[in-house]
């Protein structure tokens, strides 16, 4: 087991357990070189400075992704949300239905975002957090509202089991 003074790197230990959980573990791996070269091209118009960074992230995504497919058996976990929309204001009753909504599930709807996009149209990121049912079901309630021109949801992480 060496020691890399620069970032404390620690060469593959047989012992994860024994470790510091903010300690980087150097490890090999093996894919085809082309696998590499897309890698590479993907990891720069991303803006990665290196191959650990973009493959730290890809796992986290996975993570996060399992995390959510897990809190799907158990409706009382906690999750975090993003809803982005854009819609019309001008649309009859819209604005005032997703704002009784967001008021009505104000436990679970924790931030909003507004910006006006031009005259007729308006982006709104609102933050959702509580159980996975609270959550999903109020981002379909938004997204399904009659008027909204793009409705997304990205499941994000309370942050408690990733790293
Ligand atoms: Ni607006």
């Amino acid at each position: 087991m060496s020691k890399m003074s620069s970032e404390n790197e620690v060469n593959d230990p047989t012992n994860l357990d024994s470790l510091n959980t903010d300690e980087l573990i150097r490890f090999g791996l093996s894919m085809p070189a082309s696998l590499v070269q897309q890698l590479d091209e993907w990891r720069k118009e991303q803006g990665y400075a290196n191959r650990s960074e973009a493959i730290r992230d890809m796992v986290r995504e996975k993570l996060i992704a399992a995390n959510w497919q897990k809190a799907a058996l158990d409706p009382a976990s906690q999750v975090v949300g993003v809803v982005v929309l854009v819609y019309d204001h001008t649309t009859r009753q819209l604005s005032e239905d997703l704002n009784r909504m967001q008021h009505h599930h104000h436990g679970t709807a924790v931030a909003t975002l507004h910006i006006h996009l031009s005259e007729e149209y308006c982006l709104e990121v609102i933050v959702l957090r509580g159980n996975q049912t609270e959550v999903l079901d109020m981002a379909e309630h938004l997204i399904s509202a009659r008027g909204v021109l793009h409705g997304k949801f990205v499941p994000a992480t309370t942050g408690a089991d990733i790293t």
